[in-house]
């Protein structure tokens, strides 16, 4: 799982980038090389799966996130920065809030809803040039061989134009999976799910909540499209504290719970990621994977090996193991279910893999 942290110049995406994976603080005025970091998912029901098996390693899981250079025309024609950007599962794209006269802005003033528009309209050029570029080579492939397929492939890629040109993304467009499938391997950067991060000044802490509503209000109904607000210069310098002197000082500001937990709360919900946990008394872990994702998938998620040799998987819910005190406890209490390759992992199961 990997996230793109993008947005125009001084937006405060290497701020991001820092509270989100810890990363010391470097300023690198408009560097051009995208800096890839690891966030730790935080999950108290992970805690609480660990007291139970007091193992000797906790693992949480991780999502990948890149701070990637500002977006701009130009860099958007330059192949490896694209190719940066279409390998990501989702954008994590920053708006800048803030007022601060010694920190430039790009097109001159803060006005959080056109720095949205202007980027989208760069992604969606972007895409509408990747499609032009398909037809004409579809165009002439298919004077030379009559296939049903290329045929297909460009009646989609220009019923796809026509909301691009629009200033529509792909992400707010509904397809079906055939058509998911044939338009994948592009990668359209307009088509990923977009968390939007609003840079929020200090002085507008305590009214954190109350702006990020207010903004979802305008931004109205989009698909694939989700909010969160955070003060990014304090949260970054927060970030190097430990948990409970960052919690107080958070408090002192009127600022809710950490920023951490909660855009990446917001990005696993976003891409409709679940969390299931294994635990023994080596390592307790947190795994995620897509919602509906089956008993012999998820076995395959933690060692190939699993998913050829499952056999069954013994499952329980965090909140019963945790009230039952132990797993003998639960086995016990019969609270332990069997369950076969095809059972759906639910939020928060623990799952125990048999294999053979
Ligand atoms: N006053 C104020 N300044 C901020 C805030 N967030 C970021 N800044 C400042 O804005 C400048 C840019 O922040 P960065 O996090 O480096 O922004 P960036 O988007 O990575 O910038 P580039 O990589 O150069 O495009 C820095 O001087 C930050 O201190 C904020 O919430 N309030
Ligand atoms: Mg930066």
């Amino acid at each position: 799982m990997r996230t793109a942290i993008i947005g125009l110049p001084q937006t405060g995406k290497t701020s991001l980038f820092s509270i989100l994976t810890g990363a010391q603080q470097s300023t690198r005025l408009g560097t051009l090389v995208a800096r890839v970091g690891v966030a730790r998912v935080p999950d108290p029901r992970l805690d609480a799966v660990a007291a139970i098996f007091r193992p000797a390693k906790v693992t949480h899981a991780t999502i990948e996130y890149v701070d990637a250079p500002s977006i701009s025309r130009e860099a958007l024609r330059d192949p490896s920065y694209l190719a940066g950007l279409r390998i990501v599962d989702a954008f994590a794209h920053v708006l800048r809030f803030f007022r601060d006269e010694r920190v430039p802005h790009e097109l001159g003033s803060v006005d959080p809803l056109r720095d949205l528009a202007h980027v989208e309209t760069e992604l969606i050029l972007s895409d509408l040039a990747v499609i032009e570029k398909r037809l004409e080579r579809l165009e002439k492939d298919r004077k030379k061989l009559k296939s049903q397929e290329l045929d297909q492939e460009a009646a989609l890629l220009e019923r796809l134009k026509a909301p691009l040109e629009a200033g529509r993304p792909l992400r707010e467009l509904d397809l079906c999976e055939e058509e998911q499938r044939r338009i994948r391997g592009f990668q359209f950067l307009s088509q990923k799910p977009t968390l939007l991060v609003l840079n929020l000044g200090e002085e507008d802490a305590p009214r954190l909540h109350e702006i990020e509503v207010e903004f979802r209000g305008r931004l109205g109904e989009r698909p694939r499209t989700a909010v969160a607000a955070v003060c990014g210069k304090i949260e970054a310098e927060l970030s190097e504290l430990p948990a409970e002197e960052a919690q107080q000082y958070r408090a002192s500001f009127g600022l809710p719970d950490a920023a951490l937990q909660r855009i990446v709360a917001a990005t696993l919900s976003l891409l409709g990621l679940i969390s299931f946990f294994t635990g023994s008394q080596p390592e307790v872990r947190a795994w995620t994977v897509p919602r509906n994702t089956t008993a012999l998938k998820a076995a395959g998620t933690i060692h190939s090996d699993f998913e050829e040799r499952f056999i069954r998987a013994e499952v329980i819910p965090w909140q019963a193991l945790v009230e039952a005190g132990s797993l003998a406890a639960a086995r016990e209490r019969g609270l332990l279910r069997l369950e076969g390759k095809d059972y759906v992992v639910q939020d928060g199961d623990v799952l125990q893999i048999r294999h053979g």
